[in-house]
């Protein structure tokens, strides 16, 4: 193994327990060679992927990858959550013993790799510098080219951050193995796939995927769960599935920060990048800090919470992406910024790209044009003429210095400090736009009791949400009372607390229309929760939090608004809420060791909402 240490001596790297890492993992995925990897080796990885097909150029400065088409999404089935004490299973986290995982995971990946190179990617989930730089170190190695350039835009990556840790052995240890995606079993009983965060001896093993969370380890297994565990083992900070975002109000130059949770594919990313509407845009200013990530914690000099994004770039859905929803995503996936797309449409002609909702209509000349799979669009047959061209997870990856409203102290190591954090789920009724809630306990209460619409073909009855606590649920690393807990005693440190509300841009129709045009809009309910929390607007109590007067909300410009639709937007159905509430204390019901604090919030809630059925 004197080529390992050769290798990894002149690659720089110091860290002798890195080192010891890499050199064990190495021998035993029987790795043909090992490579190093810092973020400026990107222009020439790239170059190598063109060369060997695994990307394919599309346009200037952009690429196109394809996944295998039996890997195309995380799989929650296949993730598990592993420690050494049973006390850290929750219902969510599909918890497994450590001493049953370790060694199912070593035996898979035993010689998996041989023949592949395997890669060193050193990393760092924060801004250099932040208070929270400690929880956020690692390595991932892993044997596949895409998945390193993934992470050069995901995450800062280069062999400076591992090499003067205080501790050197405090970073977490990733090993990522794609395995032969052709036979795994993807989806049977028979499936080989395992995707493991031992979250007590901070180590992710995931075998059987080359796609997104499954692969890039620095995101969702570090960033989310291993972070989320540590956060609470520590009893330090929060690492969320949240969006952040800073709105500046030019007028009186003050600058808000918000935060909140929507479940996966709910409008995190479109959020942070929204741009102001027209008509307001003389007047504010959105920035975006980060669309999937946030870690909270309060400081104790001055009181407040404040939040970092921990990521380097966006992986952001492709579907409905365009100029007139997502005009500044359409900016950062530009030419020329490097973007990676996975799974939409290509053609080889032209070196374009499409997916459902660019334009209303594909491209009417098909000549070129292949589906997310490979196959020619010209050559389907009749069955498959009506299948989407992109897979309706297909992604663009792009570095968050691409992203044209990115705030320019995005990098500050401090983070910015929460003035709002809001939950939004997909509710077709009964969820206003927006409803303020003051009170902690009922704040955290509203985010356990999160949910999103089963869709017409997952698990679930009609009506019956599929709850998603914070939005965490495919990322709970422990049980969901201890977590409950820790968000009260973190918050609850704050002097200066962050106001909460609930947001809704999907109520529909009884035809199925949205009811709220939602993207940019979607400021003008974030700008009156500002309001409110200046004391500047009242808006009208209701037993499940504040809501808007129709005078309160700055609709300049909204001249399709329909009035009635306004008012059901803004209204309670106490009916359903009544409905809603039976569920929620079922669900609440789930978690062993909720504290009392969310169950009082909980009969709090519901006692108001009889009152008002009584009146
Ligand atoms: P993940 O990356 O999976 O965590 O998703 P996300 O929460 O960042 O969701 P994203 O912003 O990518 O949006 C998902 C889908 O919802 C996209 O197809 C959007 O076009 C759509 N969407 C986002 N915001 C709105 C909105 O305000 N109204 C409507 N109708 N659709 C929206
Ligand atoms: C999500 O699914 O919430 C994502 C995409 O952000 S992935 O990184 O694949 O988990
Ligand atoms: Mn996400």
């Amino acid at each position: 193994m004197a080529a390992i240490d050769a290798v990894l001596d002149a690659a720089g790297v110091k860290n002798s327990r890195v080192r010891d890492f890499v050199r064990q993992w190495a021998e035993h995925t029987g790795a043909a060679r090992v490579e190093v990897v810092n973020a400026s080796d990107d222009a020439r990885l790239i170059a190598e992927a063109v060369e060997a097909g695994e990307l394919l150029p599309a346009g200037e400065g952009r690429y196109y990858s394809r996944s295998h088409p039996k890997d195309t999404a995380r799989s929650e089935e296949r993730t598990v959550v592993a420690t050494n004490n049973e006390s850290d299973k929750g219902v969510y986290n599909n918890w497994k013993p450590a001493s049953e995982m370790r060694p199912m995971l070593t035996e898979r990946m035993k010689g998996a790799s041989a023949g592949k190179t395997m890669y060193v990617v050193p990393y760092v989930m924060a801004p250099p510098g932040s208070p929270l730089q400690p929880y956020a170190t690692g390595v991932e190695l892993t044997d596949t080219r895409t998945v390193v350039l993934h992470m050069i835009r995901m995450a800062r990556v280069g062999v400076e951050h591992v090499n003067e840790l205080a501790d050197p052995d405090y970073f977490v240890r990733g090993v990522h193995v794609t395995g032969d995606l052709d036979n795994l079993g993807q989806g049977t009983p028979d499936d080989q796939r395992y995707f493991v965060t031992i979250a007590d001896e901070r180590t992710i093993l995931h075998y059987g995927s080359s796609y997104g969370g499954n692969a890039l380890l620095g995101k969702i297994a570090h960033g989310l769960r291993q972070a989320t565990y540590d956060g609470w083992a520590s009893g330090k900070f929060l690492a969320e599935q949240f969006l952040l975002l800073g709105i500046t109000d030019k007028q009186t130059g003050r600058t808000y920060h918000v935060c909140g949770g929507m479940p996966s594919a709910s409008g995190k990313t479109n959020l942070a990048m929204i741009l102001s509407p027209d008509a307001l845009g003389d007047r504010y200013q959105v920035h975006f800090y980060g669309d999937d990530i946030a870690w909270l914690w309060v400081d104790p000099e001055d009181g407040r919470v404040y939040a970092i994004n921990p990521e380097f770039g966006a992986f952001g859905v492709a579907k409905d992406t365009n100029e007139a929803t997502n005009p500044t995503a359409v900016e950062a996936i530009a030419e020329g910024t490097g973007t990676i797309f996975t799974n939409v449409a290509y053609n080889e002609q032209t070196q374009d790209v499409w997916w459902e909702g660019r334009t209303k209509t594909p491209p009417a000349d098909a000549t070129g044009w292949r589906d997310w799979k490979g196959e020619l669009i010209s050559e389907r047959s009749e069955a498959e003429k009506d299948a989407p061209w992109a897979h309706p997870n297909s992604r663009f990856t792009t570095t968050l210095a691409n992203i044209p409203n990115i705030a320019p102290d995005y990098t500050n190591p401090k983070g910015v400090p929460v003035d709002a954090i809001i939950f939004g789920g997909r509710t077709r009724d009964r969820e206003p736009l927006i409803r303020a809630i003051t009170d902690l306990a009922e704040g955290v209460y509203d985010g356990l009791t999160l949910g999103a619409e089963a869709t017409f073909a997952a698990e679930g009855t009609e009506g019956v949400l599929r709850y998603d606590p914070m939005s965490m649920r495919p990322f709970m690393a422990y049980s969901e009372g201890a977590y409950a807990a820790h968000w009260l005693k973190i918050i609850g440190a704050a002097k200066d607390q962050p106001i909460f509300a609930h947001v809704n841009w999907f109520q529909r129709g009884e035809d199925g229309r949205f009811l709220w045009p939602g993207y940019r809009d979607n400021l003008r309910p974030l700008l009156w929760l500002m309001q409110l929390r200046n004391g500047e607007v009242t808006g009208r109590q209701t037993p499940v939090g504040i809501v808007p007067t129709k005078e309160e909300l700055q609709l300049e410009g909204m001249d399709d608004l329909r009035a009635d639709d306004l008012e059901t937007i803004l209204s309670i159905d106490t009916h359903r809420w009544r409905q809603e509430m039976g569920h929620r204390e079922e669900h609440l019901k789930l978690f062993p060791g909720m504290p009392e604090e969310i169950w009082e919030a909980h009969r709090r809630v519901a006692a108001g909402l009889e009152a008002e059925q009584g009146k």
